[in-house]
């Protein structure tokens, strides 16, 4: 079984998230996300909209994914792609290069991000 694994906060899920997740699945069987903790959000500056437990529960339910794990530093990923077997990491090309350490452990594949949507626009649009 070729495993794939993502990381992300997806925060109020839209149609880029659901592109980066239908995408990596389909480079392999079975997809695992990262889930960013409400605690590593901070850590990014971010605050999400929906709690780590929503947000786990909005993603199980994405036929794309198959297992939803908390992402809690950013140290993890090496731990991660070696304990869990996976042969690719998948991550948007805003971080392109940033996971290239990755690389002795398994493949490492920046996408494309989706034009136009973001969940900080999202949050600024509802304010209007
Ligand atoms: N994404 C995308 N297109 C968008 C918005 C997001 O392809 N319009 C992708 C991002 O590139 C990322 C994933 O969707 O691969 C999740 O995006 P975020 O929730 O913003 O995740 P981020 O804050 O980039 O966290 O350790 C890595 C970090 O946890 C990544």
């Amino acid at each position: 079984m070729k495993k794939v694994i993502t990381y992300g906060t997806f925060d109020l899920i839209h149609h880029g998230h659901i592109n980066i997740l239908r995408r990596a699945k389909a480079m392999g069987d079975y997809l695992i996300v990262a889930l960013s903790t409400d605690e590593f959000d901070a850590g990014k500056g971010k605050e999400a909209y929906y709690s780590y437990g929503e947000r786990k529960l909005i993603l199980e339910a994405i036929k794309y994914v198959d297992e939803v794990i908390p992402e809690t530093c950013w140290e993890q990923k090496v731990d991660d792609v070696v304990k869990h077997g996976v042969s690719v990491f998948v991550i948007g090309e805003d971080w392109k290069g940033k996971f290239d350490f990755l690389t002795p452990y398994c493949e490492v594949i920046y996408l494309p991000r989706t034009e136009g949507i973001s969940t900080t626009q999202i949050k600024n649009d509802l304010k209007k």
